[in-house]
């Protein structure tokens, strides 16, 4: 049995941890299932991907402290490079992704969504990375994604004071794009994956990899990967009906991803 479920919906799928015994907090059998999950996606397809937890309460309340708390040093390092190994799989998965928090999204769940492209939650939801209170760093790319997401100053605070912040908090400092309330989360991100996914998917992974990869670099390396990326959509089929349906003042053709 897995503790991810993948459920196609056409062009959008959701990824859904499913531990809500233990308020899906990640285990090494919780990471192992997401990654072979993302595995599976099916890319010629899916065009947007939802990433939420199970149950009403919460999104992921960290990594497992019960299976952390007798982890040696080269144990607990070697814990992170697993939970690390699937953040970057997700972070780098070629469709865009969603995280609809609704709920707790503590230290390996905030990290978790972090690993997403984009950012919702419900009113119920509570960010976090407490990490220090338990005598530990955030060790699944927290310490990294906060500071790139909210500034280093923000992302100091929250990670040294161990405060959790609530969903207004988060949305005021840029940790999430928009709040619902909770029983309207799921059908928003709904709407936003199917908005993603209308769009051309050729260009949409560009964009993607042109932003990931660019915020990696310098400027001018930055727009030189733009460059790239742009050009890789010209001479697509899309390219070609989306310019022509403008230029004839009509709608385009549903895109076809060639
Ligand atoms: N791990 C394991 N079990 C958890 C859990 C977690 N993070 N969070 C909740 N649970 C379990 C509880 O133990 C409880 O289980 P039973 O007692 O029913 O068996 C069940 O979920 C329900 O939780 P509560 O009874 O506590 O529910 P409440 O509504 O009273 O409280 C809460 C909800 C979210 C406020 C509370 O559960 C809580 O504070 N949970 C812990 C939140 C937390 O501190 N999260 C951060 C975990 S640390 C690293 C690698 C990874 C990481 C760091 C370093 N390296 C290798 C360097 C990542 C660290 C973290 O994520």
């Amino acid at each position: 049995m897995s503790f991810v479920k993948y459920e196609p919906m056409g062009d959008i799928a959701y990824l859904t941890i499913d531990r809500p015994s233990a308020l899906n907090a990640l285990n090494a059998q919780v990471l192992s299932d997401l990654s072979d999950a993302l595995d599976g996606i099916d890319l010629n397809t899916v065009r947007c991907v939802i990433v939420r937890g199970a149950g009403e309460k919460s999104f992921v309340a960290g990594a497992d402290i019960a299976q952390m708390k007798d982890l040696n040093a080269a144990e607990g390092e070697s814990f992170g490079k697993k939970g690390n190994d699937v953040m970057l799989k997700l972070e780098k998965l070629p469709i865009p992704t969603i995280a609809a928090v609704g709920g707790y999204a503590l230290g390996g769940g905030c990290e978790l969504a972090m690993a997403c492209d984009i950012r919702i939650c419900s009113d119920t939801a509570v960010f976090g990375q407490p990490e220090v209170g338990l005598g530990i760093t955030p060790g699944f790319g927290g310490t990294q994604r906060l500071a790139r997401l909210v500034g280093a100053g923000m992302a100091k605070q929250m990670i040294y004071t161990a405060r959790n912040i609530k969903a207004e908090e988060a949305c005021r400092i840029g940790l999430v794009n928009a709040v619902y309330p909770l029983e309207e989360l799921y059908a928003a991100a709904e709407k936003m994956a199917r908005q993603i996914a209308a769009n051309a998917p050729i260009a949409v992974r560009a964009s993607k990899k042109a932003i990931n990869e660019g915020l990696q670099v310098d400027i001018d390396s930055a727009v030189a990967i733009e460059e790239g990326c742009f050009g890789s959509c010209f001479g697509t089929a899309d390219q070609r009906e989306g310019m022509t349906a403008f230029l004839e003042k009509r709608k385009h053709e549903p895109f076809t991803n060639c």
